[in-house]
């Protein structure tokens, strides 16, 4: 009887313990995630890619395969087949635009290999991914707009013209539909407000320089520079010095510049650039404890959107600047 107790009791302590996702995971396996990172471009996807690298480290429990796929769509799809052949335990996907996922997706749901969206969204079905962390980009642009109707009005300007020149994200990326959306409602119901051009950056420092050169060749009547990252702005700066026009603070431009990364913190505590609108790119331990919670059994949220801010040249210290983590 005692035998037949023990063996009962083994039993139900074998069953109970596989309650997670990888029940013949023993404690010391580490987990297997593929990460497809859709490139280098800014100083925001460093960071990123650095916060992802850290947090899925073999000292945190996981093996990480890495891949950046250098702004191509297609090698993100490639990446994510060659982690399905591998038998990952999980994918992360930092997709470089919305749309041309479910496919892909589907054989990995196929493999039962869980997938997590990091950064911007995909339009495919959400059955097709576990989770995604990332910003509100709407929000983002929403603050931008309404730091910059205050402004002007605290200038006594609500009357006046304002030319803005948008120079926009790569296309079709959460980020700059969001950031964009913003921009034009705004424009729309402001009828003193209009959009002198609109640059496609890609959020690369040099696509900016060599658009906003070429613009100023012709056109110097602008305001306002709404600019989607702040490589794009680094950019913009560059031309505008090399045309003679003043900016920031005291000068004859409004610069805002999304992601706030450090180096765009310091122009704006220099009063180069007016405000900064914080876009986190620190997404590596949100993602680490979704994995771990899906590992535990749990069934995590769909969207986790993160905390963020907004830093003008007027409230911004040295303190801050300096504190940042990216
Ligand atoms: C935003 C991210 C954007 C950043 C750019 O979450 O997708 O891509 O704003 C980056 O700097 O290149």
């Amino acid at each position: 009887m005692r035998k037949q107790l023990a063996a009962l009791v083994f039993l139900l302590v074998f069953l109970l313990c596989g309650c997670g996702r990888n029940t013949e995971l023993d404690d010391e396996r580490l987990i297997r995630v593929g990460f497809s990172q859709l490139g280098s471009e800014s100083d925001w996807r460093m960071a990123n890619t650095e916060s992802m690298t850290a947090a899925l480290s073999e000292k945190n429990g996981f093996e990480l395969l890495f891949d950046n796929a250098k702004q191509r769509q297609e090698n993100q799809l490639l990446a994510i087949r060659n982690f399905i052949q591998q038998d990952v335990d999980y994918i992360v996907l930092a997709p470089i635009m919305e749309s041309g996922w479910t496919d892909v997706l589907q054989e990995a749901k196929n493999a039962e290999i869980p997938v997590i969206i990091v950064d911007r969204q995909i339009s495919s079905d959400e059955e097709l991914y576990a989770s995604w962390v990332g910003s509100d980009f709407r929000a983002e642009g929403d603050r931008a707009i309404q730091w910059l109707e205050q402004t002007i009005h605290q200038q006594g300007r609500d009357d006046e013209k304002l030319r803005i020149l948008h120079i926009r994200g790569t296309d079709g990326a959460t980020a700059q539909i969001g950031r964009t959306a913003a921009l034009e409602d705004a424009v729309r119901e402001n009828e003193n407000w209009e959009i002198a051009a609109t640059l496609p950056g890609e959020y690369t420092e040099a696509k900016s320089y060599e658009l906003v050169r070429d613009f100023l060749k012709s056109d110097h009547r602008i305001n306002v520079i709404y600019s989607e990252n702040d490589n794009m702005t680094f950019g913009a700066i560059r031309a505008l010095d090399e045309a003679g026009l003043s900016y920031g603070k005291d000068g004859d431009i409004i610069i805002l510049s999304f992601d706030a990364v450090r180096d765009a913190m310091q122009l704006c505590l220099d009063g180069k650039i007016n405000v900064c609108i914080e876009c986190n790119p620190l997404h590596g331990p949100r993602v680490a404890e979704l994995i771990q919670r899906i590992e535990a059994g749990e069934k995590p949220e769909k969207q986790t959107f993160v905390e963020e801010g907004l830093f003008s040249t007027d409230t911004l210290t040295e303190e801050v600047v300096n504190n940042r983590e990216y």
